[in-house]
């Protein structure tokens, strides 16, 4: 692979933008090297700047549940950027795809449009903290819900487990309103609750982490987190920013069967386009300005090319009833291959799945937390993200990441990424 125009772009990119990236984890800092600039992208595949062609794993962090420029969406967005990209109007599409979007999920009535996963979560934790009248919030290691200040926490010391900035600029005003339990130990929670009784606006969680490469809830525990939040009078926040529109039609909620209060959104309901959003029953949901008291705005909320981009790509999974099951086929198939491919090998590894989020961690050892994932072999993960990278495979340049499978993938696709990872392993 020759990786000279990408190297070039990104020096250009470097006296210009800080680090050459407009997002910390495009920078390969996890994994070293530099980070491969995409000239284009079409179905499963990256072709970078050299030339280049990738099967992409990543797919934009999951939008591209159902492939790049994928037609109905590219067409859509041409059509209405003829008409005008933006009028800070209500437009009669905002509220097609908002309906679309309510008749998917379940136990939401109401639904408002953002730009962005942060900008959904830390507006449904505002919410919640307006709903409640309450300023504290769970949060799990390890889980990450956007660069809102309320969510750059790490664990504080002592038993509180108060957080503590983990970014300079948050303050710890900010901080200590923000308490850090850790994914899947309900025990720890209940803790929390008891040292805070009556403090706690919600938690919010990932109900199946992705930031920790993919960890699924151990089971019973997103139902324990439901009664927990009932029983205290907190409201539960599923973030289902990865999960939702990925993991089923109706995301976790309707594949755990398990009802949160809000629900955040992203990435796939954007189809590629910058756009957030979170929903909930409606004496929630109404408590939003301009009903309301609490404030939440945005000037490109409901974008007329964002929503057109979101409503082709809702209208497509929703009217697809094969989808989720070839997804589920093409990740098992995957799982199975890798497997069968590293257990060659004498090397320390194992795979989580949920869906079509699957990922591979250094370590013999189940990963159901933000610790047992760190006690992973990140330099073994630097060898095998290179390695795959030069067979032309892209997955996320962290072992904090899970991959995201689109449905553009063909067998073909998916039986090349298995012998690669088998001629890897070798190395490893
Ligand atoms: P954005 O603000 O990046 O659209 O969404 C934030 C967010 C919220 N919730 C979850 C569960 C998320 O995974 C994210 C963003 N995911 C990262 C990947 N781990 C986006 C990639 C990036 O930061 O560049």
């Amino acid at each position: 692979m020759n990786y000279q125009r990408s190297s070039q772009l990104f020096v250009e990119a470097a006296k210009v933008i800080p680090g050459g990236v407009n997002s910390p984890v495009r920078a390969f800092k996890a994994v070293g090297g530099t980070p491969i600039f995409v000239k284009e992208a079409k179905g499963a595949y990256l072709f970078d700047e050299d030339g280049n062609r990738y099967i992409d794993y990543i797919n934009s962090w999951g939008p591209m549940l159902l492939g790049h420029a994928f037609e109905p969406v590219v067409n859509a967005v041409i059509e209405k950027a003829k008409k005008g990209t933006s009028f800070g109007t209500p437009t009669a599409l905002e509220t097609e795809i908002a309906a679309l979007a309510v008749s998917m999920v379940p136990n939401v009535d109401k639904i408002r449009f953002v730009n962005s996963g942060t900008e959904a979560c830390m507006s449904a934790v505002r919410l919640a903290r307006g709903y409640t009248k309450r300023d504290k919030i769970i949060k799990f290691s390890g889980c990450y819900h956007g660069h809102s200040d309320s969510f750059l926490i790490a664990a504080g010391s002592g038993l509180s487990t108060f957080g503590v900035p983990n970014s300079p600029g948050v303050t710890s005003g900010t901080a200590k309103d923000t308490l850090l339990a850790k994914y899947n130990d309900i025990a720890n929670v209940k803790e929390l609750f008891a040292a805070n009784r009556n403090e706690i606006a919600a938690i919010i969680i990932e109900p199946v982490a992705g930031n920790m490469g993919c960890i699924p809830p151990k089971d019973g525990f997103l139902k324990a987190l439901r009664e927990v939040c009932t029983e205290n009078g907190a409201l539960l926040i599923f973030d289902e920013v990865m999960t939702g529109f990925r993991l089923a039609k109706g995301g976790a909620q309707e594949l755990f069967g398990v009802k949160a209060d809000i629900i955040c959104f992203g990435k796939v309901i954007g189809g590629g386009l910058p756009v957030g959003a979170f929903a909930g029953r409606k004496e929630i949901m109404d408590y939003l300005a301009p009903l309301g008291p609490v404030y939440q705005a945005g000037t490109l909320s409901g974008n007329p090319l964002a929503m057109a981009a979101g409503y082709e790509m809702l209208k497509s999974i929703n009217n697809d009833s094969e989808l989720f099951n070839r997804l589920e086929e093409k990740t098992a198939y995957l799982e199975k291959g890798l497997h069968a491919e590293l257990s060659k090998h004498s090397i320390a590894y194992t795979i989580n799945r949920v869906g079509s989020m699957i990922s591979v961690h250094f370590d013999p050892n189940p990963v159901y937390d933000f610790q047992t994932a760190a006690n992973g072999d990140n330099e073994t993960f630097k060898k095998f993200f290179h390695g795959l990278l030069k067979e032309g495979v892209y997955i996320a340049p962290s072992a904090y990441e899970t991959w995201f499978i689109t449905d553009a993938l063909s067998y073909e696709d998916l039986d090349f990424t298995i012998a690669a990872a088998g001629r890897v392993a070798e190395i490893l």
